[in-house]
């Protein structure tokens, strides 16, 4: 039965070979169990594929991410049937295509020439596990020229291959106020997966201040000169009509004295530029015929820098004792004549003028009426003046009537008293 069937088969299909016939013809001659109705001649049977190729896939791939669209990455699949051999291995995601990142179940399959089908799958994580790459400028070396913080801006590049938008701290941050001296700036970027990187930037401040220019010299402090009286003695009381003679010391002990002013009562003198320094009454009125009371004189002197120093002196003018020298006795002959030649009679003569003065002083001398008669009506005739200062005097007399006329002064006498 069964070596029948297979002829009509080879009939039905003359023109296929073997190999294309396919698993199924071979195992559609399971039909029961044939051996055991007929005993036959046993025929040479290809066996039956019922199994599929052993596959062969990677195990699950763990996969850096080189971009923001995960990696490409290749594997190997092999698939190896038992009876066909090597047989071509299928997957869903092609090696060396890109995967995303996260997880991708990759499935594959394989077919042998029965149509057994294999299946399987591997896991590809693509991940980020790069951290940021910082990029620092150069060192940075700036200038203070005060010595005061100075503000430094720079810039500092990140990059990472997957993440366009990584955070970066740096600090002290860029525009800060740096002090002089070498300032670390610590820069930190993370990304997205929490990869961390850090970079340090030397930021040197130098301290360009110049120095400070040497305290300019003091001028030597000068000294101021020294003034005072050489004459007259201090207390000196001097007498009215004398004249006074002053003479100062001065000096200066860090230079030379340029003038001196002396002043009496506050009004100048004169100015003495040569040493001595001196002034009396000759070369000077108002030292000369000093008059009663008390005046202060004031030395004044510049030294070369006109710098000045003053010394005072009170002078007392005391009013000069008078020597009484002498008294004079003036004697007369009582007149009998009028200036007219007219009688006069003694009962008409009522007093006497007299009338003295000093040689230079006419209209400042001193004037005495006499009465023509004493208390027992006696003629006077005769009149002492009593303590003349020595001088150069003039006397002379006249003679007043009872009607009060006055007589012309007789012609002076002059006497001088030693
Ligand atoms: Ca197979
Ligand atoms: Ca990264
Ligand atoms: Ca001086």
């Amino acid at each position: 039965m069964r070596a029948i069937l297979f002829l009509l088969m080879m009939c039905l299909i003359p023109f296929n070979s073997y190999a294309e016939k396919g698993g199924r013809w071979a195992s559609s001659s399971e039909d029961g169990n044939p051996r055991s109705k007929k005993k036959t001649k046993p025929v040479a049977v290809e066996e039956v594929d019922t199994s599929g190729p052993v596959m062969s896939l990677p195990s699950d791939m763990v996969v850096s991410a080189t971009t923001a669209a995960g990696a490409v990455v290749f594997y190997t699949a092999n698939s190896r049937d038992a009876v066909d051999g090597a047989v071509t291995t299928q997957c869903d995601y092609a090696s060396g295509s890109v995967f995303s990142l996260g997880q991708t179940q990759v499935n594959c399959w394989a077919e042998d020439a029965s149509q057994n089908i294999t299946s399987s799958s591997f896991l590809i994580s693509v991940i980020d596990d790069v951290a940021p790459i910082i990029t620092l400028p150069a060192p940075i070396e700036q200038d203070s020229s005060d010595g005061l913080p100075v503000s430094v801006t720079y810039s500092v590049q990140v990059f990472d291959q997957v993440d366009s938008n990584v955070a970066l701290v740096c600090l002290p941050s860029s525009g800060s106020s740096f002090p002089v001296g070498t300032t670390m700036v610590e820069c930190e970027a993370s990304d997205d997966a929490r990869n961390t990187s850090t970079a340090t930037l030397s930021v040197m401040i130098a301290d360009t201040t110049p120095p400070a220019p040497p305290p300019p010299e003091e001028p030597p402090v000068n000294m101021a000169p020294v003034v005072n009286f050489f004459m007259p003695a201090v207390n000196t009381v001097v007498q009215t009509g004398d004249g006074l003679a002053v003479e100062i010391n001065a000096s200066d002990a860090d230079g030379f004295i340029e003038y001196c002013n002396l002043y009496k009562n506050g009004n100048l003198i004169r100015r003495e530029s040569y040493a001595p320094y001196q002034w009396n009454s000759n070369m000077d009125q108002s030292l000369a015929g000093l008059v009663e009371g008390s005046f202060s004189l004031v030395a004044e002197c510049f030294d070369d820098l006109g710098l000045n120093a003053t010394a005072e002196l009170a002078i007392v003018v005391e009013a000069a004792p008078v020597a009484i020298v002498a008294n004079v006795l003036l004697d007369w002959v009582t007149p009998t004549t009028r200036e007219d030649g007219t009688y006069l009679a003694v009962s008409e003569i009522d007093a006497y003028e007299i009338y003295y003065y000093l040689a230079d002083q006419i209209d400042t001398g001193t004037s005495s009426s006499i009465a023509a008669q004493d208390g027992l009506g006696g003629l006077v005739t005769s009149y002492e003046i009593q303590a003349l200062a020595s001088g150069n005097y003039y006397f002379s007399i006249a003679t007043i009537d009872t009607n009060g006329s006055v007589s012309r002064f007789a012609d002076p006498i002059n006497l001088v008293l030693p």
